[in-house]
């Protein structure tokens, strides 16, 4: 079975990895959120990538799930004594994945051939594509005015109440090499339980992307677990546009593009009106919590796609 997995932040990560241990590299393909992506120190910063590309090499953080195991600091401590900005953390080891997609992209390579140059080094064999290799960055409209995307999530830690959200250059912006084909050989497109708002949607803006979602089976996962977001803002999102958090209201942000969703157990007494929107539905554990969880939510979720359950 031909899997593409579209995946943003820490969620998307683990049930890419979960996937990754099910399929081999000829069936899954990987397409990750790029519009996170912003300079800092002058050093491009792809968290999103890095997350998943740390997460599949096993190598990310296992506490924050971004970020590198057995980080060391020190640059970060030297630089908050300079007086610099360190909202954003940057451990010394990751700082060095910065540092050289920075000193690449100058020299003309691309976001998606160095992304597949660190993932050969870090030993993942799966395809790991970015959305795009064109930036396009998420802006937050909030109530006290616009912010790019880190600013809003990391240095205000997603306090600012949300209006709307802009992906400023996704209009322009190209698919990365395979991400076309990767989608358009799919049996199945899986959105991993991201962020619909900021981590899913982005994805969906690139040219030919949402085309080719229409035109296969797509399985979303949840991120919202009884009225929660398993991490991240994306409950107070949905609060805040007025809208109330649940596996409902992420089938009804989906709708049209979606045959098929994945909710927690905890919140099996929306099963049935999901299912009269026309959409299939699986309840199991969402939640991952060790690898044994992400393997076991990947498997359940492809055991139901191929016993024609979803
Ligand atoms: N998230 C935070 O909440 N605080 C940080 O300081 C932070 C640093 C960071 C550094 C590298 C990286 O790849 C990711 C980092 N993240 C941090 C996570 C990241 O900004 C968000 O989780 C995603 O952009 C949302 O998907």
């Amino acid at each position: 079975m031909k899997v593409v997995a579209l995946a943003g932040g820490v969620g998307g990560a683990k049930l890419a990895d979960g996937l990754a241990h099910c399929l081999s590299p000829d069936e899954l393909t990987i397409i990750v959120n790029s519009a996170d992506d912003f300079e800092h120190f002058g050093l491009h910063i792809s968290p999103d990538l890095d997350t998943v590309c740390y997460t599949l090499a096993g190598i990310a953080n296992p506490q924050s799930g971004w970020g590198r195991i057995e980080e060391s600091w020190v640059t970060l401590t030297e630089l908050k004594r300079l007086e610099a900005p360190v909202w954003f953390q940057l451990g010394d080891r990751d700082l060095a994945t910065h540092l050289e997609r920075t000193r690449r992209l100058r020299e003309g390579e691309t976001l998606s051939q160095i992304t597949a140059h660190f993932c050969r080094v870090w030993g993942v064999a799966h395809p790991i594509l970015p959305m795009s290799d064109d930036p396009v960055r998420t802006w937050v409209l909030t109530e006290e005015g616009e912010l790019p995307f880190q600013e809003y999530f990391v240095r205000y830690g997603f306090q600012p109440v949300v209006r709307d959200f802009q992906f400023r250059g996704a209009e322009s912006a190209q698919p990365a090499p395979g991400v076309i084909e990767a989608l358009s050989q799919a049996d199945v497109i899986i959105f991993c339980p991201s962020n619909p708002f900021v981590s899913i949607d982005p994805i969906l803006t690139i040219t030919g992307v949402r085309k080719a979602c229409l035109q296969h089976k797509v399985v979303a996962i949840s991120p919202i677990v009884g009225g929660k977001a398993l991490k991240g803002p994306a409950a107070k999102m949905f609060t805040e546009l007025g809208i109330p958090p649940s596996p409902l209201a992420v089938a009804q942000h989906y709708a049209g593009l979606m045959n098929s969703l994945v909710l927690d157990t905890l919140d099996a007494q929306f099963e049935l009106e999901i299912q009269q929107l026309g959409i299939q539905t699986l309840v199991t554990n969402t939640f991952m919590n060790s690898p044994l969880d992400r393997y076991n939510l990947a498997q359940a979720i492809l055991m139901a796609i191929e016993s024609g359950r979803l």
